[in-house]
């Protein structure tokens, strides 16, 4: 226990943090008592439901992984012993999964660990905000409003701040003795702090069902962005899966399709495309529309071989797993070696991504890959490269 609670009177928000590690009940409890608030801190789910029962909280914010009662089932519990607390959930770094699965058990909002201050402080003022204007309703309506768990309006309105903030970086990728610009890959990025890596913004859309408006918003920022290119370089764009089934994507009003010729649409093997209907028909479409197609990550994630034949692809990129000390690994330069062949024989040209050395880059190369993209010549950034980088 940190700080005492001053009796009735005092009508500071009233914070209860329940984690396991000591450390983070330390840290939070002296963080947040400076802000104002009077922190009680347990150990365990177990011991934060006795004091539950016994005291009322504007706030409980708990770790997910605890011994006892873990953070989920204290959750469940919170929410039927006191529907008005402000459930707030702590997680590892990218397990935004387990923190849906909390959103769904009726957490209002969580924070990613290693968490900053400003983030949790943050998240519990919006909370607390929240749930004023919710009482003012209820006031105003004369009967109780309740949210449903589903709405997960936290998410959501995160979500839609980072869709709000959404911008693409530039990526070069550049011919294999890195001298000339062959094309640029739009990269999704946000500043919205909670969504800051791309794959949990795009989980999060995902969970909420708005990979569609997400793909249509990053088609129209990629044309937008198209402008900036040097002339007779490539514009890389990175579909998801889903956005395959968007009758928006085949339209004639496609902004995208305006300039197709230019565009090099990536398909990523990170999610299962085998379950998609239809592959190699959709894609046929989109070549009729002029755009040229790639397959994304080969080698990191799902049937390489399968999607090569279903998608027969323009270009390959070599997923970085592939190229990271490819230099020292004899199978990995099989593998490079097999592939680049394969695409060779089909017809298809390779990029080696994510060479980071030059190391690298002389193995790619010698093993057949035609261009090159990676941290070794440039990293993702707000501008577009107008020629070659100077050799590093
Ligand atoms: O899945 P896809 O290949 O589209 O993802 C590209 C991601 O890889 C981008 O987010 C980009 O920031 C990152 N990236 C690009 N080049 C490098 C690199 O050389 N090293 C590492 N570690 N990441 C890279
Ligand atoms: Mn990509």
């Amino acid at each position: 226990m940190v700080s005492l609670a001053l009796g009735s009177a005092d009508r500071r928000p009233r914070v209860l943090v329940v984690d396991d590690e000591a450390s983070i009940c330390r840290v939070l409890a002296g963080f947040l008592s400076l802000e104002g608030f009077v922190v009680h801190t347990e150990p365990d789910g177990a011991a934060a439901l006795e004091r539950l029962s016994q005291q009322r909280y504007d706030v409980v914010i708990s770790d997910l992984k605890m011994p006892h009662v873990g953070g989920l089932e204290l959750l469940e519990r919170v929410t039927t012993l006191d529907p008005e607390a402000l459930t707030i959930v702590m997680t590892g770094h990218g397990s935004v999964e387990t923190a849906i699965e909390a959103m769904r058990a009726g957490a209002y909002d969580y924070v990613l660990k290693p968490f900053r201050m400003d983030v949790v402080l943050a998240t519990i003022l919006e909370g607390l905000a929240r749930r004023r204007e919710r009482g003012a309703n209820v006031a105003r309506m004369g009967r109780p409003v309740r949210m449903a768990p589903s709405e997960s309006l936290g998410l959501k309105s995160r979500f839609q701040r980072a869709v709000d903030s959404l911008w693409l970086a530039f990526q070069p990728i550049l011919s294999g003795d890195g001298r000339h610009v062959f094309g640029h890959e739009v990269l999704l990025r946000s500043d919205e702090p909670h969504l800051r890596k791309p794959a949990e913004f795009i989980e999060t859309a995902e969970v909420l069902g708005s990979l569609t408006e997400l793909g249509r918003v990053v088609r129209q920022r990629a044309v937008d962005a198209f402008e900036q290119l040097p002339l007779h370089t490539l514009l890389f764009v990175n579909l998801h899966p889903s956005d395959l089934t968007d009758p928006a994507l085949f339209a004639q009003e496609e902004p995208l399709s305006r300039i197709a010729p230019r565009v090099v649409l990536e398909i990523t093997e990170h999610s299962p495309l085998a379950r998609l209907e239809n592959i190699s028909g959709r894609v046929a479409r989109l070549r009729r529309m002029g755009y040229r197609i790639a397959i994304d990550d080969l080698g990191a994630g799902y049937a390489g071989l399968t999607t090569f034949a279903q998608v027969e692809p323009e270009i390959v990129k070599l997923d970085m797993s592939l190229i990271r000390d490819l230099h020292q690994h004899s199978t990995k330069q099989k593998i490079v070696a097999s592939v680049t062949g394969l695409a060779q024989k089909m017809g298809a040209q390779v990029i080696a991504e994510g060479v980071e050395c030059r190391a690298e880059l002389d193995a790619a190369v010698a093993l057949g890959c035609d261009y090159v993209q990676g941290f070794y010549f440039a990293r993702p950034s707000r501008s577009v490269l107008p020629s070659a980088p100077p050799p590093p």
